[in-house]
């Protein structure tokens, strides 16, 4: 690792510039990979080109803002780059940056935390030994706080785990009879799909696939299937019945004879799995939310009442408000609310254990006032 530069061998211009990167790379989604952004100043301290990284099997924040300064022509020899994570040493679904920078005639980055991936670790080495200067350290709270759940999952060698509950005004995800087919507007089954095209694997509980037989796969917007499709998992006791349409004739569904959902992602993190997507039913977006391992939820917010039915959560274990889940806005991909058709697309994460919550501040309410 290595060791972080003071403070204070930063301009102000370079400063700046980490914030242009750390905001340009909020646009990209959370999953697999971490957010990064990165900015080339000019040896004059101008900003000149801003990249940033969307997501797993797609060009990193560096080649990005480099491959803008190419399609304009421009030279970036003796150009200082700034990075919010530090740049990867490894050839894997693309990469390597540090070459990318070194061909590129980069003579300076600036990274603000080094990256924990054991495989991609080390690019500052690579980098030092080409002679680029480098330094570290910069905006690096802001920086571990962008990514603060993915550099969890990277540290307890698990896959990323994003949440998505499909309901109605009143936390509905099916009616007294059973059906829930279409809850969301087609706008949200796409940007549903749309995601599932980007995962490694989806999971749902054997009760889902009991009740509601669903097949799982990424599909098209004119319901052909994707070219990439994410392994599908089942957890639970029962197995899976043999013409349950989830088995698809891949070979890539699986079933994990578990309940808990520790197990089910010591499971797929050892299959590969680095982005799991959790679709249901009530126990397990339960199971998952009690046991603190989601990292990202995605709630499709229908404009519709049903009053009775099935809930999206069965019981978080929380007795009284004192111990309620807090979840933050998350701006990350797109914004924290979306209107996706007639329903909203709510964007959530955790909500930092450290993080003061305006309500706890607040002064009790007077009673009887
Ligand atoms: C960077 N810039 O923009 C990102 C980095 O196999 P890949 O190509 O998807 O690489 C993923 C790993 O690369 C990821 O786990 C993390 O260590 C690093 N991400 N590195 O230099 C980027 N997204
Ligand atoms: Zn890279």
């Amino acid at each position: 690792m290595a060791s972080a530069t003071p403070a204070t061998d930063f301009t102000d211009g370079e400063a700046a510039a980490m914030d242009v990167a750390l905001a340009a790379a909020l646009q990209g989604p959370r999953g697999a990979n971490p957010l990064v952004g990165a900015t080339i100043l000019s040896p004059e301290g101008t900003s000149l080109f801003t990249g940033h990284h969307r997501g797993a099997g797609t060009p990193h924040a560096e080649a990005d803002a480099i491959a803008q300064a190419q399609e304009a022509g421009a030279d970036l020899s003796g150009c200082t780059m700034l990075v919010t994570l530090e740049p990867c040493n490894h050839v894997g679904r693309t990469g390597p940056c540090t070459e990318a920078i070194i061909d590129a005639g980069i003579t300076s980055v600036v990274y603000a935390v080094d990256d924990p991936h054991d495989p991609a670790a080390g690019g500052a080495r690579t980098l030092r030994a080409a002679g680029v200067q480098v330094r570290s350290g910069l905006a690096a709270e802001k920086a571990l706080e962008l990514n603060r759940r993915w550099f969890a999952a990277v540290a307890a060698l698990r896959p990323f785990v994003t949440l998505h509950i499909a309901q109605t005004l009143d936390s509905r995800i099916a009616a007294e009879d059973g059906t829930s087919q279409w809850i969301s507007s087609p706008e949200s089954l796409a940007d549903n799909h749309a995601i599932r095209r980007r995962i490694d694997a989806i999971l749902v509980g054997t009760e889902t696939v009991m009740v509601d037989n669903p097949r799982l796969s990424a599909r098209e917007p004119d319901g052909t299937p994707s070219s990439a499709q994410p392994v599908r998992a089942v957890m639970g006791l029962r197995g899976i019945p043999a013409n349950a349409a989830i088995r698809g004739d891949d070979g890539l569904a699986h079933h994990l004879p578990t309940r808990e959902p520790k197990e089910a992602l010591a499971a797929l993190y050892e299959a590969g799995t680095r982005h799991v997507m959790v679709e249901g039913g009530s126990r397990i977006l339960s199971a998952f939310l009690t046991a603190g391992l989601v990292d990202e939820l995605i709630v499709y917010l229908a404009p519709t009442l049903l009053g009775s039915g099935t809930s999206a959560l069965n019981g978080l274990g929380i007795g009284t408000l004192a111990d309620a889940q807090r979840w933050e806005w998350d701006a990350a991909d797109g914004g924290s609310v979306r209107s996706l058709g007639a329903d909203l697309r709510l964007h959530l994460q955790p909500q930092h254990p450290l993080s003061s919550d305006p309500r706890n501040a607040a002064e009790p309410a007077q009673k009887g006032s």
